[in-house]
């Protein structure tokens, strides 16, 4: 299938006509990454801009968000192929008041597929979850955060860790469209990333 119509399927929320097209796409030989970015990121990204400029609203964008998860449960195993294990461990979640996971779930990936374990503690993480998988031998916790008001859970959850006293054991890091490197240096994180590759880079550079 054309990426573009795949592309506008997502669009339009059309959950079974997108797994068609994923699995079309890739029936005829399209890179599972070039599906998942230039077809349902791409996508994904002109619903926003669409919601930002009032032509689309809640009940479109759930939908639309609906058919890219779904698209990407078909992508998953093309994207996930780790053949080596690693001594990586990592707890990823979204902070406490924010249910954005489209993002989280496709760094969860990343790191799987680089040959992390990962922890998924889902959305809506309150502090004391984070606090709970540092104290299961995680070496990385990562937060992700979409919605400027939940940013400031990422400090709240670095404050509930040095509280513990497991600030020190292990690594934070933070992602999501608002956040950048400043705002993790603000509030004493160990790492940013703008995207999944990142990400992954850089779990491996704070464990190496
Ligand atoms: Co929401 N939403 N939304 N939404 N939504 C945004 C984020 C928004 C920018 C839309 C807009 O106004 N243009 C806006 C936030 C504005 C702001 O804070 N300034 C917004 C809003 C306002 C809201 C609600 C408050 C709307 C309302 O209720 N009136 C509400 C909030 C609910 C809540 O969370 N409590 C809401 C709800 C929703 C849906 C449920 C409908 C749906 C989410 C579905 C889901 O995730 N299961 C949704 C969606 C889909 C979006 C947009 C359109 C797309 C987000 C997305 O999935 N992007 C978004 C607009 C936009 O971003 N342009 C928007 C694709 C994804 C691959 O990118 O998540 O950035 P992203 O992840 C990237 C990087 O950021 C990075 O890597 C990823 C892969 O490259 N990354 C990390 C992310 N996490 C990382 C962690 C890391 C490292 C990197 O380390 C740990």
């Amino acid at each position: 299938m054309d990426l573009k119509v795949l592309y506008q399927k997502v669009v339009d929320g059309q959950i079974a006509e997108t797994e068609a097209g994923v699995r079309a796409a890739l029936d005829s030989g399209v890179e599972p990454g070039e599906i998942l970015d230039q077809a349902l990121i791409a996508a994904i990204e002109e619903v926003g801009r669409l919601y930002e400029a009032g032509e689309f609203f809640m009940p479109e964008m759930m939908v639309a968000a609906h058919a890219m998860k779904r698209g990407m449960k078909i992508l998953k195993p093309y994207l996930v192929r780790a053949e080596v294990k690693s001594a990586c461990k990592v707890g990823i979640g979204t902070v406490k008041g924010d249910l954005h996971d489209i993002g989280k779930n496709l760094v969860a990936m990343m790191l799987e597929g680089s040959g992390c374990d990962v922890i998924d503690l889902g959305v809506d993480v309150a502090p004391e979850i984070f606090v709970q998988a540092a104290q299961s031998g995680i070496q990385i916790i990562g937060m992700s955060a979409l919605i400027t008001t939940t940013m400031g859970n990422m400090e709240t959850t670095i404050e509930a860790l040095k509280t513990a006293g497991l600030r020190e054991k292990v690594k934070v890091i933070i992602g999501g469209a608002p956040l950048s490197q400043e705002y993790a240096n603000q509030i004493g994180a160990d790492g940013f990333a703008a995207d999944a590759s990142s990400a992954s880079r850089l779990v491996r550079q704070l464990i190496t």
